[in-house]
């Protein structure tokens, strides 16, 4: 079996050892070089030469969760599967990120830590947790499993996503027609949405205004799902409380970008979950061996809707 691997060069040897300790049937190649026809393709942001020199036969494998960044090559063939990470010990990170962030919000940190910086004692009024509220824009495997980690915390916890979800203690909200009023119950909204031709600029000023006075953004998804104008004006105007960002549509982020010194922005380098290597091989080494014996695997991405 002919295995391709792409990733970034400074973790090649990392991935190279590990698939091949997961794999030793499997010859790799590990790219620049590029066997014309592989079996499968492990690859992160690959560059459209890759598939004109190699073009896999039964399956790519994508170094990640989310799939924009393989969906947007001209080059990617459109008839062998796609088949992303699910989960690979990201979960565990992004809920640790997650709920520190809501946490911070919700006891007030930043603004404590302003109050220090100008040397001043002051109370703020505690808030309910019931009017609190955590929503989630986007609900799959990264959604559900921070929901999992806040939910002995006692926010009120809220999803959205296309279909319909039954998560215990999560009130589910689907589809464009129940987005407004999804979002007006999100004290703190978590998007955990892929980047799509539908979800590009989803949280713009209307979207923003729609969440409660003195709400905050926790993007860990994609940039381009929110209008960065449109974020800065609905925090200058005082209607949101804060954002804490580890995405953006140009990373890393242009030093000159407004985000960087914005007094309401806390802000991170697309850290809030890193691909394992372990895991991942891991993960891909058994589906690998699935389609082997022709079994079905899940993550297979679904071209039309994007993710
Ligand atoms: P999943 O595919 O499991 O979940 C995506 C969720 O978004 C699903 O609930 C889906 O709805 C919902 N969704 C997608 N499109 C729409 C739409 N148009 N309208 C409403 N809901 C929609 O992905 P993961 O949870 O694994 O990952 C989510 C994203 O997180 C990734 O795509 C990636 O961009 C980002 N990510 C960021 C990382 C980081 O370090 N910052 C690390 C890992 C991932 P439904 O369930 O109904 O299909
Ligand atoms: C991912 C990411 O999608 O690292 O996995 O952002």
């Amino acid at each position: 079996m002919k295995i391709l691997l792409q990733t970034p060069r400074e973790r090649a040897a990392e991935w190279h050892a590990a698939l091949a300790a997961a794999m030793p049937e499997a010859t790799v190649a590990v790219w620049p070089d590029a066997p014309a026809n592989p079996d499968y393709a492990l690859v992160w942001k690959p560059p459209a030469e890759l598939f004109v020199r190699a073009r896999p036969t039964r399956a790519i494998f994508n170094l990640g969760a989310g799939v924009d960044g393989l969906m947007s090559v001209p080059t990617l063939p459109n008839d062998v599967p796609l088949i992303r990470l699910e989960d690979a010990g990201m979960a565990e990170q992004m809920a640790d990120y997650v709920v520190l962030a809501v946490l911070r919000a919700y006891r007030e940190m930043d603004v404590y830590a302003a109050q220090q910086r100008a040397g001043l004692w002051q109370m703020r009024p505690i808030i309910a947790k019931s009017a609190f509220g955590v929503g989630f824009l986007g609900f799959g495997v990264l959604g559900d499993a921070v929901a999992r980690l806040l939910a002995p915390f006692g926010f009120p916890l809220y999803s959205w996503s296309r279909t319909r979800k039954a998560a215990p203690g999560v009130a589910s909200y689907a589809g464009l027609a129940e987005l407004h009023e999804f979002l007006a119950k999100a004290r703190v909204l978590v998007c955990l949405l892929p980047a799509t031709a539908d979800t590009a600029s989803l949280l713009d000023r209307a979207a923003l205004q729609t969440l409660p006075p003195g709400a905050h953004l926790i993007n860990v998804a994609r940039g381009g799902i929110v209008v960065d104008e449109d974020l800065i004006a609905v925090l200058d105007s005082g209607h949101l409380a804060g954002a804490t960002l580890d995405v953006f549509r140009e990373e890393p982020l242009p030093p000159e970008h407004p985000f960087w010194h914005h007094p309401r922005i806390v802000l991170t380098p697309h850290v809030s979950a890193v691909t394992l290597v372990s895991d991942s091989i891991a993960q891909i080494a058994a589906k690998i061996h699935r389609l082997e014996r022709g079994e079905a695997v899940s993550g297979v991405v679904d071209r039309v809707r994007g993710y």
